[in-house]
């Protein structure tokens, strides 16, 4: 039986439960082989929601065999009728648009205006761009000799391992499963521990419309379900996103089978801003960059600002105070802007970046927005954003990732040296730059080593334009056409002699 409570839209409490102890392979739900579960909590109060199913390599070998045998008859639909049943899929993520985002709010923290529901629509919109693609699986026809018809055929790989986080945990799941499928693969996730409902609950709406076992979901750990994932021989690509360490991990474990992968991993992504720029815009855009609405867990999170000194001390006074008039509060309260942070693991990292800032010599930590006081919200995991100043680029906080509200501020006198600081990590994921002078914003853009440069905006992922980063960011892109037919499909070659 498929979980669908009374009224999922309003009752996402109600969804989560019915969702416990599940796993959804080859079309259905069933609980995990060993019947372990772990407890999946709401960060903002504390309490448990739902248990998951904790999956094994048992469980990943009856995906993975369910999988393999769904390929072949999905690999015999035409390609533009797999894009049009992807497409389908879309139509129905969109109407069941505010209970997914209710869903997303309760396992996540991330506040359901500002956040989740943005990301559920962007869902949809992934699903829709993908579904269009089907009739460019092209090939090519290639001159080779007289009486000889070469030509290239694109092909599906095979069975896909997905393993995704927690932080956009249904659209980076949709940027990985849309695609892939189109191209005419079959999927097996592996769900972040910390957010399994939601991915798990479109499990049913998608099944409506594609064939059992194109599709295929588990929740679980890391090393006991995610590691036999990539190493299941019948596991002919992997797709990757979260941490450099674990990426480095799943990387090895796919080159020992020859196996490609995709991995996006984390950012520590500068902004460059101007003297000239725009001034109340660029701060507006500081704070949808530092994604302080998400408690600033986005990997592409200006977590780095270097502002031209005559605008210096303006600018950190006034990214203050936009931060202080944000509510942060019960993520599903639609007044709120600001949620919490995902996990106990996460909030004490973060808090451990916050402590070592403050002991800095010379460092300032600004303070910013009050906490909530609703009793119902005091086991909850709302952190303070801190905005840093006085950091040198020596600082840990300016050179790791901390995916938490935190942003070092720091001035610059000339574009050389910002541009050499910028270019100073370990990441490069994402970049921005602000300023009306284009001429300086397309020479720095060129010059940024990020695979994602913008000047005067900051949008999130659009489904057409390709995402990834370059250095220890990633490894290959996602999002647009070129990805969908580099990462999930082979060129097969046929030659033909006529003579
Ligand atoms: O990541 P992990 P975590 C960064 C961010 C964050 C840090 C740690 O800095 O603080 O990573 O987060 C699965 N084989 N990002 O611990 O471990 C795991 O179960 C196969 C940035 O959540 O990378 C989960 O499903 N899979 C990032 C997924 O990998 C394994 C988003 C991610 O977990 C595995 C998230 C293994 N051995 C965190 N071990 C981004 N790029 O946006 C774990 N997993």
């Amino acid at each position: 039986p498929h979980p669908t409570p009374a009224d999922p839209t309003t009752d996402c409490r109600a969804l989560a439960k019915a969702l416990s102890g599940l796993h959804f392979i080859g079309g259905r739900y069933v609980p995990a082989r060993s019947g372990k579960t772990f407890a999946v909590v709401n960060p903002a109060t504390g309490e448990e929601v739902a248990r998951a199913a904790e999956g094994d390599a048992a469980d990943v070998d009856a995906a993975v065999q369910d999988a393999a045998r769904a390929q072949k008859e999905w690999a015999k639909v035409p390609a533009r009728k797999r894009g049009a049943l992807v497409h389908q899929c879309a139509a129905l993520l969109k109407a069941h648009q505010e209970e997914l985002s209710r869903l997303i709010a309760l396992e996540t923290g991330k506040a359901l205006r500002t956040e989740s529901r943005v990301e559920a629509g962007v869902v949809a919109d992934v699903f829709e761009f993908f579904g269009g693609l089907g009739s460019e699986l092209k090939g090519e026809s290639v001159p080779f000799a007289p009486n000889v018809l070469s030509v290239t055929v694109r092909e599906p790989l095979g069975v896909v391992g997905a393993i995704i986080p927690w932080n956009v945990p249904l659209l980076l799941m949709a940027l990985k499963i849309a695609p892939a499928l189109v191209a005419g693969n079959t999927v097996v996730v592996k769900s972040a521990e910390e957010a399994p409902l939601t991915v798990l609950r479109i499990c049913e709406l998608m099944n409506r419309i594609l064939p059992p076992g194109c599709f295929n979901m588990l929740s679980g750990f890391g090393p006991e379900c995610g590691a036999p994932l990539v190493t299941h021989p019948k596991v002919r690509k992997v797709t990757f996103t979260g941490s450099v360490e674990t990426g480095k991990i799943v990387a090895k474990a796919a080159a020992d089978k020859l196996v490609p992968v995709t991995l996006e991993l984390g950012g520590k992504s500068p902004m460059i801003v101007f003297a000239d720029c725009d001034f109340e815009k660029t701060v507006s855009g500081a704070i949808t960059s530092m994604r302080f609405t998400r408690q600033g867990q986005s990997c592409t999170a200006a977590s780095r600002i270097y502002v031209e000194r005559p605008i210096f001390e303006a600018f950190v006074a006034e990214m203050k105070k936009a931060v202080d008039a944000m509510v942060m509060g019960d993520p599903l309260d639609e007044k709120t802007d600001i949620g919490t942070i995902i996990s106990e693991g996460q909030f004490e990292k973060v808090q451990g970046f916050i402590e070592e800032g403050k002991r800095t010599p010379g460092a300032k930590a600004h303070e910013c927005s009050a906490m909530p006081t609703d009793p119902a919200l005091k086991k909850g995991l709302f952190l303070r954003p801190v905005i840093f100043t006085g950091l040198d680029g020596n600082s840990r906080l300016v050179r790791e990732e901390i995916f938490g509200p935190v942003t070092v501020i720091q001035p610059f006198d000339d574009a050389e040296a910002v541009l050499a600081e910028a270019n100073d990590s370990e990441y490069g994921l994402a970049a921005s730059l602000w300023t009306n002078n284009l001429k300086v914003g397309l020479d720095l853009a060129h010059r940024l080593e990020a695979g994602l440069v913008q000047i005067n905006q900051n949008l999130v992922v659009q489904a057409n334009l390709s995402y990834g980063g370059v250095k220890s960011s990633g490894l290959g892109k996602e999002a647009s056409l070129e990805a969908m037919l580099e990462h999930f499909t082979h060129k097969k070659t046929i030659m033909v002699n006529m003579a």
